[in-house]
């Protein structure tokens, strides 16, 4: 005999099976992160030291807690001019004076006034992802943090390594990104010591390595 009742919609989800699905163990665990990394904000009063500027915003160690974050936060290209935002991996202070830094470096991305509106927002966002996704394979360990300097002479960011003398992480980290970034092959980035950046006496400080 001929059913005369509808059939069955099996994509129509009773009350019951999306109760199982937010009950269910998979949608309460949040997807941990390979290392725990702290955000910091510095803003720029003349009147305090560098260090009393700097702030700690929040750690975070999965991917959810990262967006959220992300997402609460100004974008970069918000901030006034003499802003940083740095993220680094717990228990290293974004500073040159931390022991993970002290030896090391950064390769340093320039920015133009022009590239605030075209590029600030999408590098700093490229530059956390490939952070917190550890995308520079075995050497993601020599990776302390990233900085962004909003500035009114032209915006900066960079990630800073802990030993300039491994050149083979630093060369591999600068490779991969250079190409994260999207950034021409035939622009040059370099990568500068902390030890020559704080003791520099002009503008520029010498490259160590070059991507
Ligand atoms: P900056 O904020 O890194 O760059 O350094 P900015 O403002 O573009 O200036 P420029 O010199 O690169 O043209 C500005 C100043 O902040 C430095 O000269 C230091 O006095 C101080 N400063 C910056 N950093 C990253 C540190 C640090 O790690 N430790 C200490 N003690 N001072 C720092």
């Amino acid at each position: 005999m001929l059913s005369t009742s509808l059939p069955a919609n099996p994509e129509k989800e009773t009350c019951e099976t999306i109760i199982q699905k937010i009950m269910s163990p998979e949608s309460c665990i949040k997807h941990p992160l390979q290392n725990k990394w702290a955000l910091w904000f510095f803003k720029n009063d003349k009147s305090k030291t560098w260090q009393a500027n700097l702030r700690l915003i929040s750690k975070f160690d999965t991917v959810e807690d990262f967006w959220a974050l992300y997402n609460h936060i100004q974008l970069s290209s918000n901030l006034m001019s003499g802003c940083d935002y740095s993220l680094f991996k717990d228990g290293i202070e974004p500073m040159w004076e931390d022991a993970r830094n002290r030896r090391g470096g950064r390769w340093l991305i320039t920015l133009s006034k022009q590239q605030r509106r075209a590029d600030l927002d999408r590098f700093w966002l490229e530059t956390l992802l490939c952070l917190v996704g550890e995308a520079f394979d075995d050497h993601s360990d020599d990776v302390c943090g990233a900085v962004i300097n909003v500035r009114a002479k032209g915006d900066k960011i960079a990630v800073w390594t802990t030993e300039y003398e491994n050149k083979e992480a630093i060369t591999h980290i600068g490779r991969v990104y250079k190409e994260r970034l999207g950034v021409p092959q035939k622009v040059i980035i370099g990568y500068q010591s902390h030890a020559d950046t704080a003791t520099k006496s002009g503008s520029t400080t010498k490259n160590k390595f070059v991507a």
